[in-house]
């Protein structure tokens, strides 16, 4: 029998929920259930997309035009997913990547109000079939989110939007999870982080006992 492919895992929030920080919860998580991964992230996640990460993030003086940046996200997403997505998932290994085209729909999409079609199309063009199976969606109040956000130090050219940009983000986010409720888990990271790490466990084990029960 062939062996089965890898499960696409993405996390995703604005800025501050904790992404990093639970990234380290769910790869010990994987670990201790003998899961083979790969831990990645976008924009970036080969040296090339890792390029475009930089001229997508660092500040310049010069106004970058919103389809500039959308085609240079899914310029790196493309990159990102011959050399390292698909391969890893078709060799059995589960992804978890830290954002993907969910982030496009909610910064792009609700944060600089790009139509959603012109989107859509993109996404269809450059991954084909390819959809996360599962989505960690972390929420948190924008400012709570920011203030954190703020306290590691130099913002980026992002982190550097006003609130009413990262309020139209965790809306688009919330809109895309309430649209595909199967795909997505809601995990509310404005608590403890003992009690984020218990939403997330609670979330990959529903995860892993429907993929037992499919088989
Ligand atoms: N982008 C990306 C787009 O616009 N379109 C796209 O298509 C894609 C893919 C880079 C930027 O690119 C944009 C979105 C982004 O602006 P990124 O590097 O993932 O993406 O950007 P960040 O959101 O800045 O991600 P970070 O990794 O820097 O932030 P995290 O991971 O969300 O936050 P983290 O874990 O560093 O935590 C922040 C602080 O909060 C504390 C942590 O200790 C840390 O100090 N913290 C908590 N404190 C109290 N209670 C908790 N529960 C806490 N959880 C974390």
């Amino acid at each position: 029998m062939d062996k089965p492919n890898g499960k696409f895992v993405t996390i995703e929030g604005s800025e501050g929920v904790g992404k990093t920080t639970n990234i380290e919860f769910i790869q010990s998580y994987l670990k201790a259930a003998d899961i083979p991964f790969l831990l990645t992230r976008e924009p970036g996640g080969t040296p090339m997309a890792e390029e475009l990460r930089e001229l997508l993030l660092c500040e310049r003086e010069e106004p970058v035009s919103e389809d500039c940046e959308l085609l240079l996200m899914f310029a790196a997403r493309a990159q990102h997913i011959q050399q390292v997505i698909k391969p890893a998932l078709q060799a059995g290994t589960w992804v978890l990547c830290d954002r993907f085209t969910d982030a496009t729909y909610a910064y792009q999409g609700g944060g600089r109000k790009l139509p959603l079609d012109k989107i859509a199309s993109l996404e269809n063009l450059v991954q084909g079939t390819l959809r996360p199976d599962l989505t960690l969606l972390l929420d948190v109040d924008v400012e709570v989110g920011m203030s954190r956000a703020k306290g590691r130090g130099k913002l980026d050219r992002f982190e550097q939007e006003k609130l009413e940009f990262f309020e139209r983000v965790r809306q688009a986010y919330l809109k895309r999870a309430d649209q595909e409720q199967d795909r997505f888990r809601i995990i509310d990271a404005g608590c403890d982080l003992a009690e984020v790490q218990q939403q997330i466990k609670i979330a990959l084990d529903h995860f892993s006992d429907h993929l037992m029960d499919r088989r």
